[in-house]
This record gives C-alpha cells, sequence and structure tokens, in this order.
C-alpha cells in the first residue's frame, strides 16, 4: 500500500493530491493515508502538505534507494524490478546468495550501510552509512559455469555507461575496479552458484563511493568518491541507470553470444591497456605491459622475455608502477 501512496504522488508531480482523493483512489481510510505518509516522510521523502490542498513532493527524492523509488518509471525488463532495501546489513553479496535460490533473475539487495562489505580475496570494503551504493544484484542466466566471469566485465561496462550517462567518465582498471582521476571510485565482486554445468546464480556485488569526502588512511591514496571529485548526482539515477545498461548489455551476452558490445566499452575505457603494469599473484609481482583484452575478456599481457600470455582475472591483482593505477 505504502508504495500505491508514494506512486500516486510521483504521478501527480508538481500538482497537489489530495488526502480525500488518495483516500478514494487506493480505497483506505485518510487517516491511513496519514499513516503512509509519515512512514514515507521518515524513509527520507520529502513530502509537503498543505490544507485544504493535500500532498505534493517537495523535491525529487533523488537520494532514496528504496525499491519504490528506483521501480518508479525504470525502464526494464527484470533488473532492478524487485529491490530488497535495508538501512544495515553484512554484506549484500552474503544476503544474496542466502535468497539466491528462492527469487527471481534482476532481483537487487541494497543496503545504506555494511558492516562486513567484502572485497575479492577475503579483503574487506568500506561502506559506510548512505555513503555510497553497496548493492548486489542476483542474476540467474542459463549458461555454462564458465561464463560467468565474463558477467563482471558486463557489469563494469556498464557502470561506464550508466556514469557516463549522467556526465562521470570514467575508466577500468581490468577486471574489477572503475577508476577516476586514477583513484577506485567503484569494485566489483562476482560470486557465483554453481553445478558442473548449470549455473544457480551469480551474485554481482557493486560498491560505488558516492559521499565520502575522508577515506581512512589505509586507503586514502587510492579511494575517492563521486562527490569529491566534485560530481554531486543522484544516487536513485545511478542505480536506474545502471539497471538500463546492464539489462541491455546482459541479454547481449545470454540470448545474442554478443561480448563484443561489453568489450569495446572494456578496451575504450581501459585503465591499463597500454601500460605496464605489476601482475601480482601469491605474492609474486612481475613487470609485465598490457597488450588487450581478448573475446574470453582475458588480459593479453607481454612479459619482460617478449613471451605473449593471457591471464584470467580470479587469479591476479593488478598494481601500477606508481602506486594504485
Ligand atoms: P577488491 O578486493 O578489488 O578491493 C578491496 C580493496 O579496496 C581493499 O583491500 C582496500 O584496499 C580497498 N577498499 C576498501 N574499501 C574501499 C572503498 N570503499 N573504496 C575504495 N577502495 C576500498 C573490490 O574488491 C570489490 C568490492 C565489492 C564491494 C561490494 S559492496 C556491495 C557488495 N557487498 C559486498 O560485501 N561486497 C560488494
Amino acid at each position: 500500500m505504502r508504495e500505491k501512496v508514494i506512486r500516486a504522488i510521483l504521478d501527480s508531480g508538481e500538482n497537489f493530491i489530495s488526502g480525500e482523493q488518495l483516500s478514494k483512489e487506493l480505497g483506505i481510510s485518510r487517516t491511513a493515508i496519514w499513516k503512509h505518509i509519515n512512514a514515507l516522510r521518515e524513509e527520507g521523502y520529502n513530502i509537503e502538505s498543505v490544507n485544504k490542498k493535500g500532498y505534493r513532493l517537495a523535491e525529487k527524492p533523488d537520494d532514496i534507494l528504496s525499491s519504490e523509488n528506483i521501480s518508479y518509471n525504470l525502464p526494464t525488463e527484470f533488473i532492478g524490478k524487485k529491490i530488497v532495501h535495508f538501512d544495515t546489513i553484512g554484506s549484500t553479496n552474503d544476503y544474496a546468495k542466502e535468497i539466491g535460490n528462492k527469487v527471481r533473475g534482476g532481483t537487487l539487495i541494497i543496503s545504506e550501510q555494511q558492516t562486513k562489505g567484502k572485497g575479492r580475496l577475503g579483503r574487506s570494503w568500506k561502506s559506510k552509512s548512505g555513503d555510497g551504493i553497496w548493492m548486489s544484484l542476483i542474476i540467474k542466466p542459463k549458461i555454462d559455469p564458465y561464463k560467468a566471469p565474463f558477467l563482471t566485465l558486463v557489469a563494469g561496462a556498464s557502470i561506464v555507461e550508466a556514469l557516463s550517462n549522467l556526465g562521470v567518465d570514467v575508466l577500468i582498471k581490468w577486471p574489477n575496479d572503475i577508476i577516476l582521476n586514477n583513484k577506485k571510485i567503484c569494485g566489483i565482486l562476482t560470486e557465483l552458484s554453481a553445478e558442473m554445468e548449470r549455473v544457480n546464480y551469480i551474485v554481482i556485488g557493486i560498491g560505488i563511493n558516492i559521499k565520502t569526502l575522508d577515506f581512512p588512511n589505509e586507503i586514502k591514496e587510492k579511494a575517492t568518491s563521486l562527490y569529491k571529485e566534485g560530481y554531486k548526482i543522484s544516487r536513485a539515477d545511478i542505480v536506474r541507470q545502471f539497471c538500463i545498461e546492464f539489462e541491455k548489455l546482459y541479454k547481449g551476452y545470454i540470448l545474442d553470444d554478443d561480448k563484443e558490445n561489453t568489450l569495446d566499452i572494456c578496451r575504450k575505457h581501459s585503465a591499463v591497456i597500454g601500460k605496464q603494469v605489476y601482475i601480482v599473484k601469491n605474492n609474486k609481482k612481475e613487470l609485465v605491459k598490457c597488450i588487450d583484452i581478448n573475446e574470453n575478456g582475458n588480459l593479453i599481457i607481454k612479459e619482460n622475455n617478449g613471451d605473449i600470455k593471457e591471464i584470467m582475472s580470479g587469479e591476479v591483482s593488478i598494481r601500477g608502477i606508481k602506486g594504485y593505477v
């Protein structure tokens, strides 16, 4: 019902909608409407109420990541059509894995805060309350498990497109970091539940730093946020744009085996192709030159002795010669 109340208010745009009209349309009492309005205000909606006129939104709900706000007018078929929104949780990826078998593909888990946000290889991900977008997308493609890692690239490319639609140009540090002005603005953690030849579900965890101005010392040098770089962009718009762009690239990959659109974005916006970087594996680091990303989404590198090698994403980290990129 609360969703219906906010939808009616969103639908009436700049016009007021009276308590009486709402109560007639939705078939509940005016007191019940009033209770829903108060609950919506607590969720963060700035709802004006004027005597004899009714209710309307005083400002666009740009920062609200609830299901009813994100999915309002979201022109996707299934990505983001169902959203589970928390104030706080351990890790949205862990929660997504708990419910992965039970929900529809396209379900998105979002939390304002994570107390145990995870990065790759047991690392942690700082996820302060309200500072970013901490979300996990559950998808259930009918593909062989070996095709799943490419979806990290699909997610990365979707973030590049989403932010570019909103006026921010970012790069991808293969395979799973998004870079703004040489610093990490977003990380992606893909987890897979599968049998030998069948994917049960895949969880794509995405952390985007939006408002953080002060990062903890240990990541100060390499982390940044949109606000820190001068971009005040709506969190709700970013999530919506991500859903739209992801659905396009995902359908292309799953239904038509189209990797080119994703690869094109990953190559054009690569922070590593053409550069010398350290490949770090099991605490050993080797200086190599990045040549390309191949059709499997693997990184092609040239070693010092001239050998050309293909690197798979799961096994390595990449460090720039002067630091992070
Ligand atoms: P990663 O292993 O590539 O990056 C983790 C490393 O990044 C950390 O060791 C630390 O150095 C640095 N770091 C930690 N927090 C931040 C931050 N907020 N901004 C920039 N750098 C940071 C990248 O792993 C994958 C991260 C995925 C995070 C999402 S959030 C929603 C979902 N739920 C969950 O638990 N993880 C994912």
